[in-house]
């Protein structure tokens, strides 16, 4: 009954008010954090009708996520509060505009949103949606979580489309916990979303030819190239209305799109805009080349705006660009 539910972890994140080492700066600003809210919050914003999912504390700061994330438009009926562990938080600095170095620090380990589990969540609303959006940051809060992100990226009659994005964050694959198991993951989805710097980091992988060789599976793998742009493996009838190439023989093609230069002022959230841009354009249908500027056009958005979360481009302006050809665009 909804066209994406998002399912994940949000955080109330403390932004420092001046620039500086954490163990320098003297204030900071509430803000809301989550990568898989911000992608539903984007989507909702632009007319989407998108559901958040997740578990968060009976406490304040549960109460401020909710408030928060409902005044995007996104419907969050479905999230269910804690009353035995909190709502976890994360400060973190704003970044260098060039390297994006940053410092990050969490406190979530036993959160109530790490206690996600099969038993816990409301399977039916999960289920709920055209698309259902997770991501490699539930993976490495809990075994909980990751049983679950296990079972619902099994492959079911009647599954909704599973879109699922890789976002490696170090910081949370301490100890003897292996990021490999998000190849795992991402091979089990429909529509993947990896930066070339991820897969180098996370799994060894060098170069966009090994990184679909990994994850041959996706009908769309989608790897972000930075300012390099993006390139889509996806199978030819994935927006490709072309009777001919579709008896060729062909069954993969690959889709290069340039991103746009912007002068940036924050990059984090730069990649749930672009994965919710990207699934804005699938559920209207596009081609992949649109849904990909559509990602592009989307992480300008947040790339240029302070702060992870941004207004998405207005439709008409945003379909305008879009259809511009590719000089435009290289
Ligand atoms: O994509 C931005 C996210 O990294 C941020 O909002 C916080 O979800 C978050 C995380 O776990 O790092």
């Amino acid at each position: 009954d909804v066209d994406v539910v998002c399912l994940g972890e949000s955080m109330v994140t403390f932004l420092p008010t001046t620039p500086g080492r954490l163990a320098d700066v003297p204030a900071f600003e509430r803000a809301i954090g989550g990568a898989e809210s911000n992608v539903a919050c984007m989507l909702a914003a632009a007319g989407h009708r998108a559901r958040w999912l997740s578990r968060v504390g009976a406490d304040s700061f549960g109460d401020h996520l909710v408030q928060a994330i409902t005044g995007y438009g996104v419907d969050t009926r479905a999230v269910r509060r804690d009353p035995t562990r909190p709502t976890g938080i994360y400060f973190r600095t704003a970044g260098d505009r060039v390297t994006d170095a940053h410092e990050v620090a969490y406190y979530r380990a036993g959160s109530a949103a790490s206690a996600m589990s099969v038993t816990t969540m409301d399977l039916a609303a999960i289920g709920s949606g055209r698309i259902l959006h997770l991501s490699g940051i539930t993976a490495a809060l809990s075994e909980d979580c990751l049983g679950l992100l296990g079972d619902l990226t099994t492959p079911r009659p009647g599954r909704p489309l599973v879109s699922f994005d890789v976002n490696h964050r170090a910081g949370l694959w301490t100890g003897d916990r292996d990021p490999r198991i998000l190849l795992d993951l991402a091979r089990r989805a429909d529509i993947v979303f990896v930066g070339d710097d991820e897969a180098r980091d996370a799994w060894g992988l060098h170069g966009i030819r090994a990184l679909r060789e990994a994850i041959p599976e996706p009908d769309i793998l989608v790897v972000k190239q930075g300012r390099g742009g993006a390139m889509a493996f996806h199978d030819v009838f994935q927006g490709v209305d072309d009777p001919l190439l579709h008896r060729t023989g062909i069954t993969e093609l690959r889709t290069r799109v340039p991103s746009l230069n912007v002068d940036v002022i924050a990059a984090a959230g730069a990649g749930d805009a672009f994965a919710a841009g990207f699934l804005s354009a699938t559920l209207r249908g596009l081609p992949v080349r649109t849904r990909i500027r559509y990602g592009h056009l989307w992480a300008a958005a947040a790339l240029t705006a302070p702060g992870d979360l941004a207004a998405p481009p207005g439709r008409a302006l945003a379909d305008r660009l879009a259809g511009l050809d590719d000089t435009a665009w290289g």
